[in-house]
């Protein structure tokens, strides 16, 4: 009896045929399929999770940046006013927004701030696991002003991208949540905030 053997040709085109093969898409190309990222806790929008400089696939902890915050430097002229990571409110629409990471910046010097640094972790307080990222907000902050970094879906202008994998968003524990700021010369601010447990909710 004859067995039918495809050849190899014939392989590769059913591959590029079939569909399923969409299974190993890697839409960040960080060398981790879409597929994974949630396993790994990681974004499949985000080729470095955690803003370390290390693309998933290379970090050892792809969602555990070490903290670029240098101590020192002259004292800061901000400060951080609300560190909210639940019931925030969109200031527009006058409406709940879903939960999310907002810090309140307020410039109380006589010049332009910008430049800013801001590390954040989250540790769940049921299995102590920890999170850390880096991200580099694009605010300016007028002399005697004062702006809002928020990090959630990404979608507004100006705000940053939260990982959806992260514990923040996955775990309904109790969070204990830290953020520092830093501007470049200046010596870092720091404010931490406890999140009830019930996990991230959408708004009502
Ligand atoms: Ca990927
Ligand atoms: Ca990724
Ligand atoms: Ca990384
Ligand atoms: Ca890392």
């Amino acid at each position: 009896m004859k067995t039918f053997t495809p050849s190899l040709a014939a392989l590769l085109l059913i591959g590029a045929l079939t569909p399923a093969l969409a299974a190993n898409a890697d839409t960040d190309n960080d060398g981790i399929p879409d597929l994974a990222e949630p396993l790994l806790h990681t974004d499949p929008m985000n080729a470095d999770t955690d803003g370390d400089g290390m693309d998933d696939l290379a970090d050892n902890d792809p969602v555990l940046a070490a903290s670029p915050i240098v101590a020192g430097g002259a004292v800061a002229t901000f400060r951080i006013g609300e560190l909210l990571v639940e019931n925030n409110v969109d200031p527009v629409a006058h409406k709940d927004a879903p939960d999310h990471l907002e810090v309140q910046v307020i410039n109380d010097g006589s010049t332009e701030l910008t430049g800013f640094t801001l590390f954040y972790t989250f540790t769940d307080a049921d299995s102590g696991a920890t999170e850390a990222y880096v991200v580099h907000p694009a605010v300016s902050i007028p002399a005697g002003a004062e702006a809002r970094i928020h990090v959630d879906d990404g979608t507004k202008a100006g705000h940053l991208r939260a990982n959806p994998n992260s514990i923040y968003l996955t775990s309904v524990a109790g969070k204990h949540v830290t953020a520092e700021l830093q501007v470049a010369g200046m010596a870092p601010v720091s404010a931490t905030v406890e999140k009830d447990p019930g996990g991230a909710e959408v708004a009502d």
